[in-house]
């Protein structure tokens, strides 16, 4: 493929690198919308119900939605603008960042991993290292002026709530609240801001195939407007309809390998539509990469044997992006 965005070129047909064989389209006609999506009200005022709806929805969907976060409306709302203007620059302006090069911590590239993959994504994404901010933020686009700075706010008030919703999640499987972020060690923060164009064939091809996140926990902010999120539960795709001032929020696999299991790392796809583009921002937070993962002691004993061997998030982070994106789970590659 010709390692170029699509944000900003018009389309009439779909190209072919983008068209999936029949037995991986998406199906479009057979998914239900999610009507239970696990909401949960982080301003409620009961700490014990919040902590067990948060176990619940790990355990039983590995994914959930949060409201009165905490994260002030004014800068998801200013986060969602810079990024919509960014994608709006032109093509020759965003090409200046363009890199296929996973490694890069900072770059504009498209579909997943261009390298790897034989049939594309249709989507274009920034993607940015958030921490430390004074080591990353100075490499970040600089058009539009106000990037910066609205990102590092943005990113400094989600990184605060990861950290309380991992507290709940440690608590909710019977641990001391540290414990998990203990194991994680100085938490690294990726951040994708995701931009998926009207797309002329939306029944051929994916904005992302089914994925698992090889993180610890990811903080979706959905495009308001335009749906796209889907999640695997029970075996079917459900498409989660975007909720004002709400978060999703999906475990990852290293919260999946610390619970032994207990939660899982949920499969989830964006799909695409003919009228709309959509935007999404996923942030990430990732164990430093010396983090021993493995579940602790309390999670193990009696018939609860320990399903993964233990690992640094630096092997496991290589073997993931060393695959193709849709493959099976990367977790089933670590299990005794
Ligand atoms: O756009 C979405 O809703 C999903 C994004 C996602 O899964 C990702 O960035 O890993």
């Amino acid at each position: 493929m010709e390692t170029k965005v699509i944000s900003g070129t018009q389309f009439t047909s779909l190209p072919s690198c983008y068209v999936r064989p029949e037995s991986e389209r998406p199906k479009l006609s057979e998914v239900a919308d999610c009507e239970d999506v696990p909401v949960i009200d982080l301003g409620c005022g009961d700490r014990g119900l919040i902590v067990k709806q948060i176990g619940d929805a790990c355990r039983e969907y590995g994914f959930f939605q949060v409201i009165n976060h905490a994260v002030p409306k004014d800068i998801v709302d200013k986060m969602v603008a810079v990024a919509h203007e960014f994608f709006s620059l032109s093509v020759e302006e965003k090409m200046k960042l363009y890199s296929d090069d996973p490694s890069k911590t900072m770059r504009l590239s498209t579909s997943f991993n261009v390298r790897k993959e034989t049939v594309h994504n249709w989507r274009d994404y920034l993607r940015l290292h958030c921490y430390p901010l004074e080591k990353y933020a100075p490499e970040w686009p600089s058009n539009p002026s106000s990037f910066k700075d609205i990102v590092s706010t943005y990113c400094k008030e989600v990184r605060a709530l990861g950290f309380w919703l991992q507290e709940a999640i440690s608590e909710s499987l019977g641990l001391h609240k540290d414990c998990l972020k203990n194991v994680l060690g100085e938490q690294g923060q990726h951040m994708a801001i995701n931009f998926y164009p009207a797309c002329p064939e939306p029944d051929l091809t994916f904005g992302l195939p089914a994925h698992t996140d090889p993180n610890a926990l990811t903080i979706l902010l959905q495009d308001l407007l335009v749906s796209g999120l889907q999640v695997l539960k029970d075996g079917k795709w459900l498409a989660i309809k975007p909720q004002p001032d709400a978060f999703v929020i999906n475990i990852g696999d290293q919260i999946q390998a610390f619970s032994n299991g207990k939660y899982r790392s949920v499969w989830h796809r964006a799909v695409v539509n003919s009228n709309k583009a959509r935007l999404s921002v996923a942030s990430f937070l990732c164990p430093c990469d010396a983090a021993n993962i493995s579940a602790p002691n309390e999670l193990t004993t009696g018939n609860d044997r320990a399903i993964y061997r233990g690992f640094t998030y630096a092997e496991y982070y290589k073997k993931f992006w060393s695959r193709n994106l849709d493959q099976e789970h990367c977790l089933e590659l670590f299990k005794n």
